[in-house]
């Protein structure tokens, strides 16, 4: 009996170390359900959106972690449809406007000039805005459901300690006003 009480308190000590370390490397927002346009299908609004940071900082397993949930699960979509989740990251304050642009999309060459050619597809990309829109793409990312996740390399973004960000999501490439966007987060390292 005494054994077991041991274990439990020494796993309860474990827990709560784990959460709280967790918590300081969390950027969470959560954003309203039914605040897009009533014609815009209920998987272009966010929810919740959240930037984390994983692994033990050697660097072999170090990753952010951008994610996002929905309103309804993302369906079957058609060629024709574009849909864009986007993590918008102001690395540089005294630089105006967002240095990143974190992206996981539904595309074709068609429905943005950007994606990978070949049949409508989902694919992981980056846009670097001080460097003139450079864009790479980015291999480590999940759609599952109402969930959007994407690891990234902290080095990508130029290893920073600490940004701002929103999140957004679009129905059309490069389309100037989200279909939903989240308000100011900030995150930290
Ligand atoms: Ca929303």
């Amino acid at each position: 009996m005494f054994k077991r009480r041991l274990v439990l308190s020494f796993v309860g000590i474990s827990m709560l170390v784990m959460s709280s370390s967790a918590s300081a490397h969390s950027s969470v927002t959560i954003d309203p359900a039914g605040d897009i346009a009533t014609s815009t299908p209920p998987y272009y609004d966010i929810v919740k959106a959240k930037i984390h940071a994983t692994g033990d900082e050697t660097g072999v397993h170090e990753a952010i972690v951008f994610s996002m949930n929905l309103a309804a699960p993302i369906p079957q979509l058609s060629s024709s449809t574009f849909f864009g989740a986007n993590w918008l990251l102001d690395t540089n304050a005294a630089r105006v406007g967002p240095e990143y642009n974190v992206i996981v999309r539904w595309c074709t060459t068609a429905t943005h000039p950007r994606c990978q050619p070949g049949a409508a597809h989902w694919e992981g990309a980056l846009n670097d805005f001080a460097a003139g829109g450079t864009q790479t793409y980015v291999s480590m990312f999940a759609v599952d459901g109402d969930a959007v996740t994407l690891w990234l390399d902290p080095q990508r973004i130029g290893s920073p300690g600490r940004f701002d960000w929103i999140g957004a999501t679009r129905s059309r490439g490069a389309q100037p006003i989200p279909e939903d966007e989240t308000e100011l987060a900030s995150f930290r390292r």
